[in-house]
C-alpha cells in the first residue's frame, strides 16, 4: 500500500515544476511523469513494498525529472520531501557536466547502485516508459543506440524489481520492431 495523499501532493509539486515542458513528442510533460509513477505503483504492489517504501519509490518516479529539467534545487526537495527522496532523485539526474551522453549514463547508474532498490526501480520504469515508438526524427543509429543503452541499464538494475525487470525486458524486445537492419 502507499499513501494517495503523498501521490496528490508530490504530482501537484512535479506538475508546477514542469510547467509547459513539453514530451519529446509535443505532449504536456506530466503525461511522461505519470507514466513512470504508474508504473512503479504497479510494481509496488505486486512486490507488496511497505508504505514508507513505495512512498519513496512514488515520490522519487514523480520528481525523477525536476533537478535535470527545472529550476528545483536538490534543496529544495530536501526541505520539503527529506533526504531519501532528494538523494534519490539527485541520482536520478545526469551530471550535464561530463562531457558525453555515454559518460553521464554511466556516472548515473554508478550512482544509482549506491541508493536502495525503491530509487533503482524508478531508472527501470522511466526506461519503459521511454521506449514507447521513438520520435519521427530520430534515425536508425540513434534508435539502435537507445535500445543497447536499455538493455545496459537492465542488466545494472535489473535486480531492484522483478516485474519491471521483466517489463523492461519484454519492451526491449519489442523495440526491435522499430530497428531497421
Ligand atoms: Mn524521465
Amino acid at each position: 500500500m502507499f499513501s494517495q495523499e503523498n501521490f496528490v501532493e508530490v504530482l501537484n509539486f512535479a506538475a508546477l515544476a514542469h510547467g509547459e515542458q513539453k514530451t519529446p513528442k509535443g505532449l504536456p510533460y506530466l503525461a511522461h511523469i505519470t507514466c513512470v509513477a504508474m508504473e512503479v505503483i504497479n510494481a509496488c504492489e505486486k512486490s507488496s513494498l511497505d508504505e514508507a517504501k513505495a512512498n519513496l519509490a512514488i515520490s522519487c518516479a514523480l520528481l525523477h525529472d525536476v533537478i535535470e529539467d527545472t529550476n528545483i534545487t536538490y534543496d529544495e526537495l530536501y526541505m520539503k520531501f527529506g533526504e531519501d527522496v532528494a538523494n534519490g532523485v539527485e541520482a536520478l539526474s545526469k551530471d550535464i557536466t561530463l562531457n558525453s551522453k555515454q559518460a553521464q549514463m554511466k556516472d548515473s547508474i554508478e550512482r544509482l547502485l549506491t541508493q536502495s532498490y525503491e530509487v533503482q526501480m524508478v531508472k527501470l520504469a522511466d526506461r519503459i516508459t521511454n521506449l514507447q515508438a521513438p520520435p519521427e526524427h530520430w534515425d536508425n543509429e540513434k534508435i539502435k543506440n537507445y535500445q543497447k543503452e536499455a538493455s545496459f541499464i537492465l542488466s545494472c538494475l535489473g535486480n531492484s524489481n522483478i516485474y519491471l525487470a521483466n517489463r523492461l525486458k519484454e519492451k526491449i524486445e519489442d523495440y526491435k520492431k522499430y530497428i531497421k537492419e
